[in-house]
């Protein structure tokens, strides 16, 4: 195994194995998030293993315990029920293995936790909303309860709707599956036809937005209601900026870069070094005039154009090689 020159132990030796757990794996944004784990780990000289997420929870539950017993010396946990996970991370801890945590609450002083800042990315939406549409308005929500992502940034919904008494929520729905622009979809054409004065969607992950724009253009109704949302990929690109496209606004981090960052932070936590106990990657306003003005059609023109999207300086460290894209 290589190791680095002058990092700490283990990695000046090489030969460290991690794991990362997640517990969904399908859709863009969990799969460049691999993607940006698996970078950073080889750029590390790491060995990556990657436990796939079929929204498992006992599954999430085996996979730990099998880390463990693979002789990882940490864990990077990428979502989760956190009722289902304690106990077994707590087994993880005892054994010395360090656990990371990427929006699941696992509410341990010793777990790092990387979040995407959701309550600023939900109110840079919502600032854009009501730039766009002013303060009354009916809208449509779609929502899961139960992911810590999706929780904060439905604080900041509620928020919004307690100090605008114009908006008025119509409809809300969501679902969180292996189809879940699909099943979205179904559901926002229900919501859309049912409430045909909704003219704000509030879509705050990408496959919740795709839904809703897809039942749009179902419905014929794509010039009639705009969709705010959370998250970027190259696809989501192409249909916001798409001619017609209701899809008008998205709030995003660079999901290869928030992977970078929790494979990061679990090598400071393996090499002994310091990690703050909240790790934040900042999301920035994606609009579709400024997509379009600025002709941007993927993910590496993004990088190439907004620094944050290329590179973060959370968890870093000087022996820890950053350029992954
Ligand atoms: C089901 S939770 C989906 C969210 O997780 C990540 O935080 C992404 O931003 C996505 O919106």
């Amino acid at each position: 195994a290589d190791g680095i020159a002058g990092a700490p132990a283990p990695f000046d030796k090489g030969g460290v194995k991690l794991a990362l757990i997640s517990y969904i794996s399908a859709g863009d944004f969990f799969q460049a998030y691999q993607a940006g784990a698996e970078a950073q780990a080889k750029a590390l000289g790491i060995d990556l293993r990657v436990f796939p997420g079929r929204q498992d929870a006992s599954e999430q539950r085996e996979q730990i315990l099998q880390a463990v017993n693979l002789g990882v010396s940490g864990i990077v946990i990428d979502h989760g029920l956190p009722e289902s996970l304690t106990d077994v991370v707590q087994q993880a801890l005892d054994k010395g293995v360090k656990v990371v945590a990427f929006d699941v609450n696992l509410n341990n002083p010793k777990i790092p936790q990387v979040e995407q800042s959701d309550h600023e990315l939900a109110q840079l939406a919502l600032d854009q909303v009501v730039k766009e549409n002013g303060k009354s308005f009916s809208a449509g929500y779609v929502y899961v309860a139960g992911f810590a992502p999706l929780d904060r940034r439905n604080e900041i919904w509620d928020k919004f709707k307690a100090d605008n008494s114009g908006v008025v929520e119509k409809a809300r729905f969501g679902n969180v599956s292996d189809t879940t622009a699909a099943t979205t979809a179904d559901q926002a054409k229900a919501a859309l036809t049912a409430n045909p004065d909704i003219k704000v969607v509030f879509a705050p992950y990408d496959e919740f937005a795709r839904g809703v724009k897809l039942a749009a253009g179902d419905l014929g109704i794509a010039d009639k209601i705009k969709i705010y949302s959370a998250d970027v990929s190259t696809a989501d690109i192409q249909e916001i900026t798409e001619d017609g496209s209701p899809w008008v606004a998205t709030v995003a981090t660079n999901p290869a870069v928030v992977g970078a960052v929790s494979i990061r932070a679990a090598a400071l936590e393996v090499a002994g070094q310091t990690v703050p106990h909240q790790i934040t990657v900042k999301p920035t306003l994606l609009t579709q005039e400024s997509l379009r003005a600025a002709g941007v059609k993927t993910i590496e023109d993004l990088a190439a154009k907004v620094p944050a999207f290329n590179t973060s300086d959370a968890a870093t460290a000087s022996w820890i090689p950053q350029k992954l894209f």
